[in-house]
């Protein structure tokens, strides 16, 4: 058994050597297809980590960047002009026949003072009855009329505003001449 396992060992050295230049072949197969896989699998991990470290940084940036810049800014002048009105404010009643300001807005319970700065008699009247145009003397509904009566110059006149609307009210003697003012009470 020994003699014809040795006997045919020459020619089968031959295969062996065959087998193994096939098997190599093979190997370097194996080992260019996984170079491909090898470098397939770094490309793609590595775009991975990058791209979910981007959108991460930037939302966060962007509103902390927005809010304090746009919240100052907003609040100080809605406080100052279209925020919350004041529970009292003046009206002077000068010589050129005209109540100023003009018009003025307060909070529902706030009072409105009408100073007479001129040399001359005036009025702050919300009456339609002492009107000779009744579109000079508005009130909300439910709100009751009101009439300083004559204000002598120097003197003044205040009135509280207990329900919410708009009001166009007038001086009696110089209706005519347009002295009209209007009132915004807010809720
Ligand atoms: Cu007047």
């Amino acid at each position: 058994m020994r003699h014809l396992q040795s006997a045919p060992g020459l020619p089968g050295e031959a295969e062996r050597r065959r087998f193994l230049a096939r098997a190599l072949i093979a190997i370097a197969a194996l080992v260019s297809i996984m170079g491909l896989a090898a470098c397939g699998g770094p490309a793609t991990p590595s775009p991975a980590p990058s791209a979910p470290a981007a959108p991460a940084a930037s939302p966060a940036a962007s509103p902390r960047m927005a809010s304090p810049a746009a919240s100052p800014g907003a609040a100080s002048p809605g406080a100052a002009a279209g925020g919350p009105a004041a529970m009292a404010a003046t009206v002077d009643m000068g010589d050129d026949l005209k109540y100023s300001p003009e018009h003025v807005t307060i909070k529902k319970g706030g009072t409105i003072t009408w100073k007479n700065t001129s040399g001359v008699v005036h009025t702050a009247t919300d009456d339609p009855s002492k009107a000779a145009d009744p579109a000079n003397a508005k009130l909300p509904a439910g709100a009751k009329t009101w009439d300083s009566g004559n204000i002598d110059p120097g003197k003044d006149f205040t009135h509280t505003f207990d329900t919410a609307g708009d009001y166009t009210y007038f001086c009696i003697p110089h209706e005519s001449a347009g002295m009209v003012g209007t009132i915004t009470v807010q809720p």
